[in-house]
């Protein structure tokens, strides 16, 4: 029965030596060493041998399990360092590999127009103030000299939610609002970007919403020369250095006298051209005084402070400035017309 100890024991030897996975170790654990195992049934048939045979034979089955425990113990680590070298191997990342493109979005057309304008101003001390887009009656029309029943309100069909809640039709209510919470009445100069909305049908030129960007300066002394000065330095940043402006009479409820305002063509020079309808002059923006009433109805005493307004359209600067002939084109994120105006300077 010796004999067959260290036969067992070199067939268990073989077995583990051609061993190659941790798995198939385990069932060779589970083979010999199991309750069903060659070892158990060896253990088992002791009972026929004598008291010293059995003394001696107990303790080489002894050795035999704790030699073959000892050799899968120490195939089981080879294996397990071979295994996991093996999968460090295989899921190594190759750093120097190009990563996968990131595309990163750009500045809306509009976004860009309002950034330049803002940028102007703020560099002449001017504010950037904002306001709700759901407005008060009160706020979009009553303070801004059109009082309920004025004709000036068909003109700018609005999106009424109650009788008093309607979607601001320009941006002056955020001016109201600015000579309001101005409670020391200081001089003010604010320049106010954001959406508007009228009730339009949508087509080539008109959007039911839209947006605006008004300036406004109260102080004492303000003047007509004030104004057209400040929308030189707007039309030389906008349109380029060589521009010059025209200020033409024109009609606005918050402003008295009402001006608007003309750009030399910038593609043609002011010689006449097909986008100055041979003018030489391009209509950028509306502006004027502030109107006596609203300064008062705001809280500013007419006879100390005099200030001017204007108002421009983005859309309408963006459309001339890069040719664009549908303004529904700004709102449909057609990303072939989005990315136009987001090339990366120098690249393609
Ligand atoms: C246009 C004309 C204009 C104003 C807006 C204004 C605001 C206050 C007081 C007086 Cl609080 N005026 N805003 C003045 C003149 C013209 O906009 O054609 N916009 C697109």
């Amino acid at each position: 029965m010796i004999e067959e100890l260290n036969t067992l024991k070199q067939e268990i030897k073989n077995k583990v030596d051609q061993t190659t996975s941790t798995k198939a170790l385990n069932e060779i654990r589970v083979e010999y060493l199991g309750k069903k195992g060659p070892i158990q049934s060896l253990s088992s048939k002791m009972g026929s041998l004598s008291i010293e045979e059995k003394k001696e034979f107990g303790r080489s089955l002894n050795t035999l399990k704790t030699e073959v425990n000892e050799l899968l113990e120490s195939k089981k680590q080879e294996l397990e360092k071979k295994e996991l070298e093996e999968r460090l191997q295989k899921e190594t990342i190759d750093i120097t590999l190009p990563s996968t493109e990131l595309t990163i979005g750009g500045v809306h057309p509009i976004t860009k127009i309002i950034n330049e304008v803002e940028e102007l101003f703020v560099s002449m001390g001017y504010d950037v103030v904002e306001g709700p887009e759901v407005e008060l009656d009160l706020y979009n029309f009553e303070l801004l000299n059109l009082p309920k029943g004025h004709p000036a309100r068909d003109s700018q069909d609005s999106f009424y939610i109650t009788d008093e809640v309607l979607l601001r039709t320009q941006t002056s209510p955020v001016q109201a609002r600015t000579m309001e919470a101005n409670k020391e009445k200081k001089p003010i100069r604010v320049i106010c970007p954001g959406k508007t909305y009228r009730r339009d049908n949508d087509d080539a030129t008109h959007s039911h919403q839209f947006h605006q960007i008004e300036g406004l300066v109260v102080d004492e002394n303000i003047s007509l020369a004030d104004l057209k000065g400040t929308l030189e330095i707007l039309a030389k940043t906008m349109f380029g250095e060589d521009r010059e402006i025209r200020l033409r009479p024109s009609f606005f409820p918050f402003t008295e006298p009402s001006i608007e305002v003309d750009v030399s063509c910038f593609k043609c020079g002011g010689k006449g051209c097909s986008l100055c309808k041979g003018t030489g002059w391009i209509e950028i923006l509306g502006s004027g005084m502030v109107h006596p009433n609203v300064l008062r109805d705001n809280g500013y005493d007419p006879e100390k402070y005099t200030g001017f307004a204007f108002g421009m359209g983005p859309e309408r600067i963006a459309m001339l400035k890069y040719g664009i002939t549908d303004i529904r084109s700004f709102y449909t994120n057609d990303l072939r017309f989005l990315n136009d105006f987001n090339r990366v300077e120098g690249g393609e």
